[in-house]
């Protein structure tokens, strides 16, 4: 048998010149694989005398210990060399500024969505969705709302073929409201509940403040002692948040709406003047949501028992309120795609959203 310095030497040598992980791996085949140097040594050990083939394994095992480690620290060597190129060739200079798009806008109610988001998840609400065409049990019924109610008149409801049945009852909606993500919520999962379900909502309607497809959030608390004044305080909180006003006069005037009982429509004081809209003061009123107590026949068919909890359910346009906080007066123009409404009324991308983002933030409509 060869001389194992020599054989170590040479060994040693192929491991130093491997530059990358294949080359290394390579090596370590030709050393210790099947067919590989060391391998092939100890297979022919079995032809030794006995003496000389103690001794001899024993070498081999050293030397075979010794190359392992040289591979071992060989590997680390490469990796960290390996791993030190890609840091340096990805470093990225964080204190660099941000490039200022020159194109594109975020639309006013892809802010306002971000706002309202960002106060009620403050407020402890989750955020949850469903999808826009939805059948008539989750839209409708287990909304208190039977088939023969107005709400389900089709000049105002989308209605979509069901293909596997020709029963009218069968057919599926474009959701009219996103309270059926408030009503699968429930069936999923028992009280305590605190939701916000913002989305798109659809309806056949069209002039400068209505168009068939609205923005929506609604909120929904439900809990064993929720009441009247959680929904009044809950609602008189967000408004100061949204509007950034220590104090707004608030009135919540009697409605009706079949999901809840009672109902309530929400006024804030405004001054109202040919050129001005003032939100905060004055002898004037503005609408700027729907509320109420979830109605009983709401929670039964949602599998929430009456008997034990309660709670609050409330429900405001995304797109009216992009229109009052930025006074936008036509809603059309917001679906219209038009890149000089979007300059004027849009917002520049990388503006963060946050609770109060909206109109003190001079980063905010590009004019
Ligand atoms: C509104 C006004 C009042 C509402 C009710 C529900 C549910 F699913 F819990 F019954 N969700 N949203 C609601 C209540 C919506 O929109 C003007």
């Amino acid at each position: 048998m060869e001389d194992l310095q020599s054989i170590k030497a040479e060994l040693s040598g192929l491991i130093s010149k491997a530059q990358d992980g294949k080359a290394l791996e390579e090596a370590r085949v030709a050393i210790l694989g099947k067919k590989g140097r060391i391998t092939d040594m100890m297979k022919a050990l079995g032809a030794l005398p006995v003496e000389q083939k103690k001794e001899m394994g024993k070498s081999l095992n050293i030397l075979k210990t010794e190359i392992e480690a040289e591979l071992e620290a060989k590997k680390a060597e490469i990796e960290t060399k390996e791993l030190n190129a890609r840091l340096a060739s990805e470093m990225i200079d964080v204190t660099l500024p941000i490039r200022q798009e020159k194109q594109g806008r975020i639309h006013p109610v892809s802010k306002i969505y971000e706002e309202v988001t960002a106060i009620f998840g403050q407020m402890g609400f989750e955020v949850a969705d469903g999808p826009d065409i939805e059948d008539q049990f989750h839209n409708f019924n287990a909304l208190n709302t039977p088939a023969n109610h107005p709400a389900r008149q089709m000049q105002d409801t989308f209605y979509v073929t069901n293909p596997e049945s020709d029963n009218f009852d069968d057919s599926y909606v474009v959701r009219t409201q996103t309270s059926a993500v408030q009503v699968r919520t429930m069936e999923k999962k028992q009280p305590p509940i605190r939701i916000i379900a913002p989305g798109r909502t659809y309806r056949s309607d069209y002039d400068a403040t209505h168009t068939p497809m609205f923005h929506q959030v609604e909120g929904l608390v439900i809990d064993k002692h929720t009441t009247m004044a959680h929904l009044k305080g809950c609602l008189y909180d967000f408004i100061k948040a949204f509007f950034e006003l220590d104090e707004i006069p608030v009135r919540y005037r009697p409605s009706y709406f079949p999901f809840t009982e009672p109902s309530a429509e929400m006024d804030i004081g405004c001054l109202k003047s040919k050129t001005e809209l003032k939100i905060g003061a004055g002898n004037d009123w503005l609408e700027i949501l729907g509320c109420g107590m979830v109605h009983p026949n709401v929670l039964k068919a949602c599998g929430v028992d009456p008997d034990e909890y309660q709670g609050f359910a409330f429900g405001l346009g995304l797109d009216r309120l992009a229109m009052l906080k930025y006074g936008i007066p036509d809603l059309r123009d917001f679906f219209a795609s038009d890149v000089r409404w979007m300059k004027h009324y849009g917002f520049v991308p990388l503006d963060e959203a946050s609770m109060t983002g909206g109109l003190s933030n001079n980063g905010g409509a590009a004019r």
